[in-house]
């Protein structure tokens, strides 16, 4: 573990309070825990400083919910560039589903959906937002139910080589937001592969 000043002080700070503890107690036990408390204080606040200090940050995430039965689903949220030059989604996925399941980003346009192999941009100290007939990250080729309430480790690539790692909640679609179905159709035929548009590169 790499760890900063602020929390070698911390563990330094710590390893006197050890010292103290362990000092008026002849139970070797106490000072253990003790210790096992520091190390996990300054593993959160070296954490605290890495999330602050992140390129891009991932707010309001959340998986739409699906029957084992439908193959596709979508992660929606709001990644936001804290650099001032434009950084690309290289790659996403999501931890623990069945081997051949397909993670894409996907646009909208005309109530029909496309992949942007490229990449989705996140503008320069600006937002890309993920939402139900805009941009998207797309899961397809699954059969597994994604149950409201479960948590996935959503891992997100970015062009500039950092990475952001986030669990991320099942839910069902936003009221409101219930008509994703009607364009940007997650049932939409043609999504299915067939039809006029280009998954042939599947
Ligand atoms: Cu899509």
């Amino acid at each position: 573990m790499k760890l900063n000043r602020t929390a070698t002080a911390l563990i330094a700070g710590s390893a006197a309070l050890t010292l103290a503890l362990a000092g008026c107690s002849s139970d070797d036990n106490t000072a253990a825990e003790v210790t096992e408390s520091a190390t996990s204080a300054a593993t959160e606040a070296t954490s605290q400083m890495e999330k602050s200090d992140a390129a891009v940050q991932l707010a309001d995430a959340y998986i739409k919910e699906k029957p084992a039965d439908k193959g596709m689903t979508a992660i929606f949220g709001t990644l936001t560039n804290n650099t001032d030059r434009d950084i690309k989604v290289s790659s996403f996925k999501l931890e623990g589903l069945k081997e051949g399941t397909k993670f894409e980003q996907h646009d909208t346009k005309d109530g029909k959906m496309f992949e942007v192999p490229e990449g989705l941009t996140i503008p320069a100290n600006g937002e890309l937002v993920l939402e139900p007939g805009s941009t998207h990250f797309m899961i397809m080729d699954n059969d597994e139910a994604m149950d409201v309430g479960a948590e996935y480790k959503l891992v997100i690539e970015l062009s500039d080589g950092s990475s952001i790692t986030q669990d991320v909640e099942v839910r069902v679609q936003p009221a409101g937001e219930e008509d994703y179905g009607n364009d940007g159709d997650l049932n939409n035929p043609e999504h299915m592969g067939g039809g006029e548009m280009d998954h042939s590169h599947h």
